[in-house]
Parts: structure tokens; sequence; C-alpha cells
């Protein structure tokens, strides 16, 4: 049984608003790997090589194809006991949002109603000179072909709709966060190293602007040392306790 305080149960059912931060852990259990545990993304693909405009402007199809390659896991992947959890949760309190650093579209598909993407979607892809979508289809005809994938308009390249190293998130989104985040009266940070800004700088955000913050995650993070509470395990285990 996850250990947890009457603490957080107490602000949880007094909450007017609930905002939760989520990483690549929350999807761990549905077979998507994170990016810095052992066995993650980065121990077998070096970031530098592909998650950068630059990298992507120098080969495109090896990009173009690692995305292709993730889209196909996260589409057979589904929502594990962690994200529907969280959908769960929406019931209990007055008002909730989600803000995630995932690409893989977990969070909609568990139909969660706010959910705030702040690093894109891996299922869609945009052309870089015209930015209009294009179709996921496309992209794998060309990649079929040993081409890079290019806009059927313009001929632009085209690339996923995901936010790299060095880029700016969609400021709507960036808007939304930070404002959910100043609502919360409870914020967990949920499956995430914390490592990565802006979002690692929002449990800190929130507790200096009054919320109780508890944190998720069977390890240590670059946040532990700022929130209220630490549960430690796996979300799957413990996002349902929680809720119940
Ligand atoms: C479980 C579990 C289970 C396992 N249950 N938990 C110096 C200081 C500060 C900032 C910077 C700096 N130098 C550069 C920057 C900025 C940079 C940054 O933060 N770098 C740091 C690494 C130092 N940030 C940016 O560039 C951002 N943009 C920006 O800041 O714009 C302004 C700007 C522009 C120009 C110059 C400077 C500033 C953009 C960041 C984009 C991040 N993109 C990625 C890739 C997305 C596309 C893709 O998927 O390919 O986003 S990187 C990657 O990391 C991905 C993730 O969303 C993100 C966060 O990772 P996450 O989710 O935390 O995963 P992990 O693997 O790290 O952790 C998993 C956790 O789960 C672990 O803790 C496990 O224990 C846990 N876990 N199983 C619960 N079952």
């Amino acid at each position: 049984m996850p250990d947890f305080s009457d603490t957080l149960v107490d602000r949880l059912v007094e909450a007017g608003h609930v905002a939760v931060l989520t990483g690549a852990g929350i999807s761990a259990e549905s077979g998507i790997p994170t990016f810095r545990d052992p066995g993650g993304l980065w121990e077998e693909f070096d970031p530098q090589e592909l998650a950068n405009v630059e990298a992507f402007l120098d080969n495109p199809e090896l990009v173009q194809g690692w995305y292709r390659h993730r889209r196909e896991v996260v589409e057979d992947a589904a929502p594990n006991a962690g994200h529907h959890a969280l959908a769960d949760l929406e019931a209990h309190v007055p008002s909730m949002a989600v803000v995630t650093q995932n690409v893989d579209d977990l969070h909609n598909r568990a139909e969660t109603s706010t959910v705030i993407e702040l690093h894109g979607n891996i299922t869609d892809n945009y052309c870089m000179d015209c930015e209009q979508a294009v179709g996921a289809a496309a992209v794998d005809a060309a990649i079929q072909d040993g081409e890079p994938a290019r806009c059927p308009d313009c001929g632009g390249l085209v690339r996923p709709d995901v936010v790299w190293f060095g880029e700016m998130l969609p400021p709507d989104a960036m808007e939304q966060a930070d404002a959910t985040t100043e609502q919360a009266d409870v914020f967990l940070s949920v499956g995430t190293s914390a490592v990565v800004y802006p979002a690692a700088r929002l449990p800190v955000a929130a507790r200096e602007q009054g919320a109780y913050v508890a944190e998720v995650n069977p390890d240590t993070t670059g946040v532990t040392d700022d929130v209220h509470e630490t549960i430690r395990g796996p979300a799957g285990d413990v996002l349902p306790a929680l809720v119940d």
C-alpha cells in the first residue's frame, strides 16, 4: 500500500483547484520508455543527435525515422492505471488540470478533460516553412522511399510537433500551465525527473504560491527537496490508491 499522509488526503478533499505535472514516468507502465532512467531513450540515443533542430536539419531522415518509430510505440500503447486515476480524480475535485511534458497523448486517451501539453504531441507533424499540418501517412510514405518527408504544398521539411532543446514552449500552453499552478491548492508532480526547464520550475512555483506540493516517483528528482511530501512508488500504484 503506497504511503501518503493524511494531510495530503485532507488537502485534496478541501482543494478548490488541483494541478498535476506529469512526465515520462507516468507512461512507463504503458510500455513507453522514459528518457533518463536506466534503459531510457537517452541511454541508447544521444539527445544532441536527435532532439534539437540542428540535428534535424543535419539529418532529417534519421530524426523523422526515430520519431516515426516512437510514434508507433505510442500508438500501440494504452493509458494505464495512473492516467485513469487522474481522469477519475476530476470527478472528486471542483477544478483540475493536467500539465504534461509527455508527447504521447495518453492523458487525452484516458479522457482527462484539461490537458496542457508543454512539449507538443508526437502524433502531429508540420511543415517548417509554411507551418501547415502534415498527416503522419505522408511522412511514413516518404521515409519508406528513403527520402526526407516534405510538405506536399511547398516542399519544406516536415518535422514532428514536439519541443526540442533550445526551442520555446508553445506560449499558450506555458501561460495555461502558469495559471493552473498559481490557482492550485494541491500540486502533484508525477513521474518526472524535474530537470528540464521551464517545466521543472512549476512545482517550486506552486509551493511559493501556497499550494501543498507532493511528488509521486520511485526515485529522487530535481524537486524532491522542494516538495512538502514525496510518495515513493510507481504512479500506477500510487495514484489509484490516492484517488480511491
Ligand atoms: C516513474 C515511473 C513510474 C520511472 N511511476 N515515476 C541550464 C539551466 C536551466 C535551463 C537550461 C540550461 N541550459 C539549457 C536550458 C534550457 C533547457 C533545459 O532545461 N535543459 C536542462 C536539461 C538543463 N530547456 C529547454 O531548452 C526548453 N526550452 C526553453 O527553455 O526555451 C527557452 C530557451 C530557449 C533557448 C535557450 C535557452 C532557453 C525546451 C525543453 C524541451 C524538452 N524536450 C524533450 C523532448 C521532447 C520531444 C521528444 O519526446 O522527443 O522533452 S527532452 C525530454 O525531457 C522530454 C521530456 O518531456 C523532458 C522531461 O523528461 P521527464 O518527463 O522528466 O522524463 P525523465 O526520463 O527525465 O524522468 C522520468 C522520471 O520518471 C524519473 O524521475 C523516474 O524515476 C520516474 N519513473 N518509472 C512514476 N512507474
